[in-house]
């Protein structure tokens, strides 16, 4: 394998791949990303550009993608819609991106017998009890709750029906919510961190008891690059680093790594349909393919997270004003 595609590579996640593979890999990358809201070429910036190329455009559009998907070994797919709260507000891109999307993906790999590794997220599961003794496994049955987790569980369907029915090698993961650098300030961590930077108090929805299984987008990156080369065709692998812990602690992380009173936020009115607690059993990655996460210290690599976002205000503070204002139109 040395060409890859690369979808989605400007966003959050897609781009920390990127770099990781220019680190730990010879590959060379063509990105495909349509620079939606949520990509930034800033986080393509400094990569060899013998090596890496980037290509604006549509995966729901096939004559983009097929002649791509033509020229290059594998297809590594992240381009979606990820945002729980805008799927909320309209669904319709999620529709024609994370399924419409998928499918022109599977129909050119099918075409060129292409492989392809499709990267999905473990809210197709829906939700787990607090007091569950129990983690998502690969065995556990679709469930998911909003828009943006049903149209993911969608891509996975179809991701296993072209495997079967067409004998298309592919292969899925289903990971636990990632933070890092490059992550869009609409989503918890970074609004929180911003907000801090900002003097504007964090905001908690509901309660804050709801639970997410945090992992480190380079741990997400390493799990996916041993997928793609050790996984079986037709495979499903859960990659999650064992990171549960309730919004109101991470909110009270930040607020004392970042020098604030503990209690210095507010409670704002809850997600519609809020998933109560994910958490994932990662076992068959790591017995089977061998894959272990690099960060155990969720305080340590969150402390580097802060320490990002101090440096890096010029990306994202234009969208600031924005994000917030969108927020606050909602009580949130
Ligand atoms: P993101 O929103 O930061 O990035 C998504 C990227 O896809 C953006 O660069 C965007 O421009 C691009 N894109 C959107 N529509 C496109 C289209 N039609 N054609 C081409 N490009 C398009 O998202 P992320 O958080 O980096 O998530 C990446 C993938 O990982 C998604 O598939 C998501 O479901 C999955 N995932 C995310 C998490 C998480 O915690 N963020 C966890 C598990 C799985
Ligand atoms: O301001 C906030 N306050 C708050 O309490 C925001 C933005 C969120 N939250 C809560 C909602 C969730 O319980 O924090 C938790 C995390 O929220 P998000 O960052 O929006 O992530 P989540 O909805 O859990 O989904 C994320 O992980 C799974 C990604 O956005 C998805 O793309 C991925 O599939």
């Amino acid at each position: 394998m040395d060409r890859l595609l690369v979808t989605g590579g400007a966003g959050f996640i897609g781009s920390n791949f990127v770099h990781y593979l220019m680190r730990e890999t010879d590959v060379r990358v063509t990105v495909l990303d349509k620079m939606t809201y949520a990509a930034s070429k800033e986080a393509l910036d400094g990569l060899p550009e013998d090596r890496v190329s980037l290509v604006v455009g549509d995966i729901a559009e096939a004559d983009v993608i097929e002649p791509l998907v033509a020229e290059h070994d594998a297809v590594v797919h992240y381009a979606a819609e990820s945002h729980n709260d805008n799927s909320l507000n309209d669904p319709s891109p999620f529709i024609r991106t994370n399924i419409l999307g998928t499918f022109q993906i599977l129909e050119a790999v099918r075409k060129h017998d292409k492989r392809l590794h499709h990267v999905s997220t473990d809210e197709v599961y829906g939700d787990l009890e607090l007091d569950d003794p129990k983690r998502f496994t690969e065995e556990t049955p679709y469930n998911p709750s909003s828009p943006y987790s049903a149209s993911k569980a969608g891509s996975d369907h179809l991701v296993r029906a072209w495997v079967r029915s067409f004998g298309v090698q592919a292969t899925v993961s289903n990971c636990s919510n990632n933070y890092g650098p490059w992550q869009h300030i609409e989503k918890f961590i970074p609004r929180q961190i911003t907000n801090v930077i900002d003097g504007i108090r964090p905001k908690l929805y509901g309660s804050g008891e709801n639970v997410r299984d945090w992992i480190h987008a380079d741990d997400h990156s390493s799990a996916v690059w041993t997928i793609l080369n050790k996984g079986e065709i037709g495979e499903t692998y859960l990659i999650g680093a064992d990171g549960e812990k309730n919004n109101l602690e991470v909110v009270q992380l930040i607020l004392t790594l970042m020098g604030q009173a503990a209690d210095a936020f507010d409670h704002v009115t809850d997600r519609a349909g809020h998933d109560m607690r994910y958490a994932i059993e990662s076992g068959k990655l790591r017995q089977e393919l061998g894959w272990a996460p690099q960060f155990q210290d969720f305080e340590s690599g969150l402390a580097n997270t802060i320490e990002w976002y101090q440096n890096h205000q010029d990306w994202w503070r234009p969208a600031k004003q924005a994000v917030e204002a969108a927020y606050a139109s909602k009580g949130q």
